[in-house]
């Protein structure tokens, strides 16, 4: 399958819109009026950029703790997102989620779940529901490589492959549970023989590579429609810390030679070589295109600081059965 010039700049566009967005969030947190923890994920970029560009708004997502890119490659809204980690009532949770719980069901993002694992099953639920209602949908579960620890995982991979449901399970492999590697963790365990072994097909991208993530989720797509659920594994690296705006380093959990192997992976600067190698890419265009996703989602915050949050009157009568 071959991806023409403008998809291929689509995707350089996308990965950049999200990085910016994470780079200034990560900026503003620094003034302490963000009223959540905040799991960013500057570097991870290629894996939800891939897997949304084979999305439709009505195919379905469920995230986790590290949900903004997710949210934003669906297509969320981000004045809503903003709203969200403000606290104010335009988020998208009203402001009562934060960070870790962006849900919005006008681009079918269900659920993000910071308990490790906590979003999978609903996922699969989702997954249940479009096969009994024959709709041509898939629901796409995002986790990290520390859920594939969990019980939850085992018993939702189970079931899934058992009713052969529509489901696109896609595991963002950074190594790392906080400070913990995937070594100390669970040692040699093979994560492919794993998947395999639970009758679910599996599928591992190059890594980082936003193309190559495309084209094997297209491939994913057809699949979890077709024949059942499918596994998307793709290793990346988050370039800050766990959870917060800075960059942690000088800790010394991850050897420097593995953080210079990731940066020199970057998402960003993989597709910048890839275009100009075909003559696509011209710089004074791509830094106007840079300047203006900066300025709206600066302009935005501004505007989002003089809202109001959600009163307590609002709140006890809000339904969420609704
Ligand atoms: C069941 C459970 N155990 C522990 C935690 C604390 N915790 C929050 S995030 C996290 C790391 C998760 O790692 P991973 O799933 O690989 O995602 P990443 O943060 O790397 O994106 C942990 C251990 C939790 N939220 N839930
Ligand atoms: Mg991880």
């Amino acid at each position: 399958m071959k991806i023409n010039k403008l998809e291929k700049l689509k995707n350089l566009h996308e990965l950049t819109r999200i990085r910016i967005i994470e780079e200034e969030i990560a900026k503003e947190y620094k003034n302490q009026e963000m009223r959540c923890p905040v799991h960013l994920s500057i570097g991870q970029e290629a894996v939800p950029v891939g897997v949304s560009r084979v999305l439709t708004k009505k195919d379905y997502i469920v995230s986790t703790h590290r949900c903004h890119a997710h949210y934003i490659a669906k297509g969320g809204s981000i004045d809503a997102l903003i709203g969200e980690l403000y606290g104010k009532e335009s988020g998208t949770c009203k402001g009562i989620g934060g960070s870790m719980h962006m849900y919005d069901k006008k681009v079918n993002h269900i659920a993000s779940v910071p308990i490790v694992g906590g979003s999978i099953p609903i996922g699969v639920g989702i997954g249940y529901a479009i096969k009994i209602n024959k709709s041509k949908q898939v629901s796409v579960i995002y986790f990290g490589d520390a859920a594939t620890e969990e019980g939850v995982f085992f018993e939702s991979l189970h079931f899934a492959a058992l009713k052969k449901l529509p489901i696109i399970f896609v595991c963002e492999d950074n190594k790392y549970s906080v400070y913990t590697s995937r070594y100390e963790r669970h040692g040699k365990r093979d994560i492919k023989k794993l998947i395999k072994s639970m009758d679910v097909k599996f599928i591992e991208t190059k890594e980082n590579d936003v193309e190559d993530i495309y084209k094997k989720s297209l491939i994913a797509k057809k699949h979890a429609i077709l024949n059942g659920p499918v596994c998307i594994y793709s290793k990346t690296y988050r370039y800050l810390e766990h959870c917060g705006p800075n960059n942690d380093d000088n800790l010394e959990y991850r050897p420097k030679k593995e953080i210079e192997y990731w940066l020199k992976k970057d998402p960003i600067e993989l597709e910048i070589k890839k275009l100009k190698k075909i003559k696509i890419f011209n710089d004074e265009e791509y830094l106007t295109f840079c300047n203006s996703i900066r300025r709206k989602f600066i302009s935005s915050i501004i505007k989002t600081k003089n809202t109001k949050s959600l009163s307590i009157k609002k709140l006890e009568n809000l339904e969420y059965a609704k």
